[in-house]
């Protein structure tokens, strides 16, 4: 039995470079085949499988793969689909990660009147997540015809083969220059590590979890800063308090200096301009805000 993790990540679209990233950062680098298919991880016992999203499920749920990155909407859809012929099913989610935002909506056509959620009623709703469709609708008492579609679906209501659609929106242009307009949230997606239901083998496992422990640090730096301050000892505590997600920040005497302190901390959430201000309101100077470049918690 092999000891090495296989990693499955969409080949090309919108998660490719993103998943790559996230793997990179985490120090795997690849032999690249020629089929593009199969990469072969030299620095750790970590291979990747690249493949269409839409394969990342099922791979995961046959043990094809150990682990798998795929948007949340595909990865339910998925699951629904199986669990209609099988029962219910574990799609164990490790990690949300921080790409690949979006939300599965609900969309009428600009000149439909749209009070509430019953006026789906009798309606002809085109999507790619009949599933999720149908479990939003069902939860809301909703009778609605479901027209399946593999893509463009936001062109379905100006064609006249359905009246409106549920599908995934970012910024909203696709909607406004298909005219259509977004009336309910179906869901919230980013795309997030899953790992098969299928159980590792221990050394797998350990692999898997000093993975994990790398991506934490990975997903932490991407918002950490480390903020170098000077302040005024009396003032250190509401200075702590000022500083987004750091905790115990060190605290260095300043040469010739009685009653000012430099302040070094690990800011963990978004360091704003706000914060600078605030910061030197109550008497902080010399503030340096640096990137962090890794994080091992
Ligand atoms: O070839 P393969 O099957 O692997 O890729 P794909 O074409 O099926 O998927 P891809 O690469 O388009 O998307 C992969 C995943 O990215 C999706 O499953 C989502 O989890 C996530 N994602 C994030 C999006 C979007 N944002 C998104 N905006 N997926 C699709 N879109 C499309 C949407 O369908 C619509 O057509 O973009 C259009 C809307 O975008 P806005 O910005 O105009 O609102
Ligand atoms: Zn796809």
């Amino acid at each position: 039995m092999s000891n090495r993790l296989t990693v499955a990540i969409q080949k090309s679209g919108r998660l490719a470079s993103d998943s790559l990233e996230l793997l990179d950062k985490c120090g795997i680098q690849f032999v690249q085949s020629k089929d593009k298919l199969f990469w072969f991880g030299k620095t750790l016992p970590v291979d990747l499988l690249l493949v269409r999203d839409d394969d990342i499920p099922q791979f995961l749920l046959d043990g094809v793969c150990d682990i798998g990155i795929v948007g949340e909407n595909v990865a339910d859809e998925a699951r629904l689909e199986r669990e209609a012929e099988q029962g219910p099913l574990q799609l164990p989610v490790l990690r949300r990660l921080n790409y690949g935002q979006c939300r599965l909506s609900i969309a009428v056509p600009e000149t439909q009147t749209y009070d509430s959620v019953s006026d789906l009623n009798d309606q002809r709703i085109a999507t790619s997540y009949p599933r999720l469709t149908r479990a939003f609708l069902d939860d809301a008492g909703v009778n609605a015809k479901i027209i399946k579609l593999s893509g463009s679906v936001e062109i379905a209501p100006s064609l006249g083969t359905a009246d409106c659609i549920v599908d995934l929106v970012s910024t909203g242009s696709t909607l406004r220059a298909n005219h259509l307009r977004e009336v309910e949230d179906v869901m919230d997606s980013r795309a997030a590590l899953y790992q098969s239901p299928n159980e590792l083998a221990a050394n797998k496992q350990v692999l898997l979890n000093r993975l994990l422990l790398r991506i934490d640090g990975v997903l932490q730096v991407k918002e950490s800063k480390y903020v170098m301050l000077h302040a005024p000892r009396s003032a250190l505590a509401q200075i702590t308090e000022l500083l987004p997600g750091a905790e115990s920040p060190t605290v260095l005497p300043l040469e010739g200096e009685t009653d000012r302190v430099a302040v070094h901390a690990v800011c963990t959430e978004s360091v704003f301009w706000e914060h600078l201000e605030a910061l030197k309101a109550i008497g902080a100077s010399a503030v340096l805000v640096l990137p962090v470049e890794k994080m091992l918690a």
